[in-house]
C-alpha cells in the first residue's frame, strides 16, 4: 500500500511505558502478576485488589469515585468503596446468593451500581451487567441464557424483566426511596442499612467466572462472553501503560458498565490502578461533558469517535469556553478513529487520541498506541507487550505486510474470554485456527507493524461503537404483524460508523408508507432497545435469499452502497 503516512510524534518522557520495544522484548507476565497481594497469599479476588487493598495500603480517604448526574453529585472514597461494597455481599449472602451465581445489574450509572457489581464479585458471584436502553426481549434473553438467580434494578426499569416467566429469578433488589413489597422483591436501602460491614470475602481460584458480557455476532442470540478474575493482570497492566494511570490521576470513561468498556475500564483497570474514577449519568451532551472534565479536572479520558465526531459537530468554540488544561490523556475505542478526529484533538485539546483496538471477547485491550510512540492517524497500534498479532488466512497462515486478512491474536492472554455461556461450539469457533484467536475484524500490518482496520468479516454492525447482531433485529422485525420478511444491514453514516437499515418485505394486505415505517421502527425500540432500532427503513417486493432461505445481507449491502452484488449462484431466483 503506497500512501503518505503522518506522524504524530511522541512527546511524553514520563509515560508509564518508557519504550515500546524494550518492554516488549522482556516482557513476562509474572512481573505483573508479583503486583498482586495474591501472588503471596494465594487468595484471589478481584474487588479485594480493586478497592480493599488500598484501604488496607492507607489510601482509604482517596476518593474512588466522583459520580454526578443531573440531581446527584457525590465523592465515594475507597473507604467507603469497600464498607459499601461488603454491606452488598452480606445482603445478597443473607438471600442465598453464592459463588457462581448470575447476579444481574440493570440500571442506569449510579454509585448503587458500582456497591452492586464490586458487592457481587465479593462473595464469588459471576456479575451480568445490562444496559438501560434494554426492553423485554433483550433483557429475557440475557436471564433465561444465564439462568440468572438475582437482579438488581430500578422500579422504572422493572416492567422490562418478565419475572413471572424466569423460574430461577429468585430476588429482584430494588433500589429505591419509595419500595413497594412484593414477592421476591428486596429493598435495597434497607436491606443495606442493616447489613454487616463485616464480610468474609469469597476466596476463588484465578480461573472462576468474574463477568458475563452478552454481545452480538452475526446469527443467533447474543452469546454470554465469560471472563474470569485472572483478568485483573491485563487490567491492571494496561491501566497502567495504555491509560498511563499514575497515583494522582482523575480518570473519566464515558462508556456505560453495560458494555465492557465500561467494566474493564470504567471499573476494574481504574480501581486496580488506585485512581479517582469519574462516572457521569445522563446523556451525552458537549456542554456537560466539558464541564464534567472542567469540575474534575480530568487528566486521563477514554472515550469512542462517535462521541469525539459529536463534539467536533459541536465546534471549536465550545471547547474554548471551558478548561480543559487539566487533560494530559486521551483515548479512544470502539469503532475506527478518523484520522481526521485525530487532527483535530490535536487542534483543540492540544492532546493526541490515542486509539485502542480490543472487543469484549478479548476482555481488555490489545492493539493500543502508547504515549511514549508515535501515532499514525488511522492505525488501531502495536499490540500490548506480553502479546502477539497478525494478519492470518482462512487457513492460519501469517501473511506479510501490507495484505488484508483475518486479524488474530496468539493466544492465550490474561485477559481472553474462558467459555460462551452454555455454547461450547460457537466459543471453539474463536479458536477454530490453531493457535489464533481470529477476531472476526480485517485488518492489515504496515511495514513497521502498525495494525489499520479495515472492516468486519462478518455482518455485524457498528453503530455509534455498540456492536448490534442483524440476527437480533431481524428477530424482532419479522414478529411486526406487517412484516413478512427483514434482511438487515450496517449503512455507513459519517457520524455513527454505521447506522442500522432494515430491508423488509411485507405481508399480504399491508401497504408501504412513512407511518408503516415508523411503527415498525418503534416496534423494536420497545421490544429490543433503542440503539438496535433500524433509522432507515426500505420497503421491498422481495428479498435476495439463497436457495436454503437464508437472507443475502451482503447482496442487501451491495445494493445500498451502489457496488456489484458479486456471486449470485446461490440466490433462490
Ligand atoms: C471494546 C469494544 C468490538 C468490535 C471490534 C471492532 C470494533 C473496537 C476498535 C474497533 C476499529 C478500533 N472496534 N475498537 N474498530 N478501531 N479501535 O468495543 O468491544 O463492543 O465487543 O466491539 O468493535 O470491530 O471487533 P465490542
Amino acid at each position: 500500500m503506497d500512501k503518505q503516512v503522518d506522524i504524530i510524534k511522541a512527546t511524553a518522557t514520563d509515560a508509564n511505558l518508557k519504550s515500546y520495544e524494550e518492554a516488549r522484548s522482556s516482557f513476562d507476565w509474572t512481573e505483573v502478576e508479583k503486583e498482586f497481594s495474591w501472588y503471596t497469599t494465594g487468595k484471589v479476588n478481584m474487588a479485594y485488589e480493586a478497592i480493599d487493598r488500598h484501604v488496607e495500603a492507607g489510601l482509604g480517604d482517596k476518593v474512588a469515585l466522583y459520580y454526578s448526574d443531573a440531581t446527584r453529585d457525590e465523592a465515594v472514597t475507597y473507604g467507603q468503596m469497600k464498607t459499601n461494597s461488603d454491606k452488598f455481599g452480606n445482603v445478597l449472602r443473607k438471600l442465598g446468593v453464592a459463588k457462581g451465581d448470575r447476579v444481574f445489574i440493570f440500571m442506569p450509572r449510579s454509585p448503587e451500581l458500582y456497591y452492586s457489581l464490586l458487592g457481587s464479585v465479593k462473595i464469588g458471584a459471576i456479575v451480568g451487567p445490562l444496559f438501560e436502553a434494554f426492553m423485554e426481549q433483550a433483557v429475557r434473553d440475557r436471564l433465561e441464557d444465564s439462568q440468572a438467580v438475582a437482579i438488581v434494578t430500578t422500579p422504572a426499569l422493572l416492567p422490562r424483566i418478565p419475572v413471572a416467566d424466569l423460574p430461577h429469578l429468585k430476588h429482584v433488589i430494588l433500589v429505591t426511596d419509595e419500595f413497594e413489597a412484593a414477592p421476591g422483591r428486596v429493598d435495597y436501602k434497607n436491606e443495606m442499612a442493616q447489613a454487616s460491614e463485616q464480610l468474609d470475602i469469597e476466596w476463588v481460584d484465578r480461573e472462576d467466572g468474574l463477568i458475563l458480557h452478552y454481545t452480538s455476532g452475526s446469527t443467533g442470540k447474543p452469546k454470554g462472553v465469560v471472563h474470569v478474575h485472572n483478568a485483573m493482570i491485563q487490567h491492571y497492566y494496561t491501566g497502567k501503560i495504555v491509560l498511563d494511570l499514575k497515583k494522582d490521576d482523575v480518570y473519566w470513561c464515558t462508556a456505560d458498565p453495560g458494555w465492557v468498556t465500561g467494566t474493564s475500564y470504567g471499573i476494574f483497570a481504574p480501581f486496580l490502578n488506585a485512581a479517582s474514577n469519574v462516572i457521569r449519568g445522563g446523556r451525552f451532551s458537549p456542554q456537560d461533558w466539558y464541564n464534567t472534565i472542567q469540575r474534575h479536572k480530568v487528566t486521563v479520558w477514554y472515550s469512542a469517535p462517535t462521541a469525539f465526531r459529536m463534539l467536533m459537530g459541536a465546534g471549536d468554540d465550545t471547547v474554548n469556553q471551558f478548561d480543559l488544561s487539566s487533560l494530559r490523556h486521551v483515548l479512544s475505542v470502539g469503532e475506527p478513529l478518523n484520522p481526521e478526529v485525530v487532527r483535530w484533538g490535536l487542534k483543540v485539546y492540544n492532546q493526541r487520541i490515542h486509539d485502542t483496538w480490543w472487543m469484549t471477547e478479548t476482555g481488555g485491550q490489545l492493539i493500543c498506541n502508547y504515549p511514549s510512540m508515535d501515532i499514525r492517524p488511522g492505525s488501531m497500534g502495536k499490540p500490548i507487550p506480553g502479546t502477539d498479532a497478525a494478519i492470518v488466512d482462512d487457513n492460519g497462515n501469517v501473511l506479510p505486510p501490507n495484505r488484508m486478512g483475518n486479524l488474530a491474536i496468539k493466544t492465550p492472554w490474561p485477559s481472553m474470554m474462558r467459555k460462551i455461556w452454555n455454547n461450547p461450539s460457537k466459543y471453539e469457533e474463536y479458536f477454530r485456527l490453531k493457535g489464533w484467536y481470529v477476531s472476526g475484524d480485517s485488518a492489515y500490518m504496515d511495514e513497521d507493524g502498525y495494525f489499520w482496520f479495515q472492516g468486519r468479516v462478518d455482518d455485524v454492525i457498528n453503530t455509534s461503537g455498540e456492536r448490534v447482531g442483524p440476527f437480533e433485529v431481524e428477530s424482532k422485525l419479522v414478529e411486526h404483524p406487517a412484516v413478512a420478511e427483514a434482511g438487515v444491514i450496517g449503512k455507513p453514516d459519517p457520524l455513527r460508523g454505521e447506522i442500522i437499515k432494515a430491508f423488509i418485505s411485507l405481508r399480504a394486505g399491508f401497504e408501504p408508507s412513512e407511518e408503516l415505517k415508523a411503527d415498525i421502527a418503534k416496534f423494536v425500540k420497545i421490544g429490543l432497545s433503542a440503539h438496535a432500532s433500524p433509522r432507515e427503513i426500505e420497503f421491498k417486493d422481495k428479498l435476495p435469499k439463497t436457495r436454503s432461505g437464508k437472507i443475502m445481507r451482503r447482496v442487501l449491502k451491495a445494493w445500498e452502497l451502489g457496488l456489484p452484488t458479486g456471486d449470485l449462484s446461490t440466490i433462490e431466483d
